[in-house]
């Protein structure tokens, strides 16, 4: 099994069912374990359009004996069955899950990047990584 972490971010609709569901439906991926979940925190939007409401955003420790790109078309699909559309760059969205980190490895795929390019520079990433590693 690998540890993984996710991040997790919703400011569209009920943000706060959105990212529980994410959270179900995650532990119920097959040969996957949810092993900690951060605080869920209300984070300034970081760039997209102006105006935008503010994130709920947490991460998630999980382990997996998914591949990263298994994994990776699973959050796709629970995106889109949560009720994600299509959206503008850092714009509004229902869901986002993103794969942080995933056990030592780096990937650089045109569909996945990890560890996740920007998370670095992100404190509504950094902050509740930092609760559960
Ligand atoms: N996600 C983005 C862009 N900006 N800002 C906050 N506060 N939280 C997010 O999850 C977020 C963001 C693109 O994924
Ligand atoms: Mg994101
Ligand atoms: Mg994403």
């Amino acid at each position: 099994m690998v540890t993984s972490y996710l991040g997790l971010g919703s400011n569209l609709e009920d943000r706060h069912i959105n990212i529980k569901s994410a959270v179900k439906k995650i532990s119920e991926l097959k040969e996957t374990q949810a092993i900690k979940l951060s605080k869920i925190i209300e984070t300034e939007p970081i760039g997209g359009p102006p105006g935008q409401r503010k994130f709920l955003n947490a991460v998630l420790k999980i382990r997996t004996n998914l591949s990263p790109a298994t994994l990776l078309k699973e959050l796709k699909k629970m995106e889109k069955s949560l009720g994600r559309k299509e959206c503008v760059r850092f714009g509004p969205r229902v869901i986002d899950l993103d794969i942080l980190f995933f056990g030592g490895k780096v990937i650089n795929t045109k569909s996945l990047k990890v560890p996740h390019p920007r998370m670095f520079e992100r404190e509504f990433v950094l902050r509740p990584l930092l609760e559960v590693i």
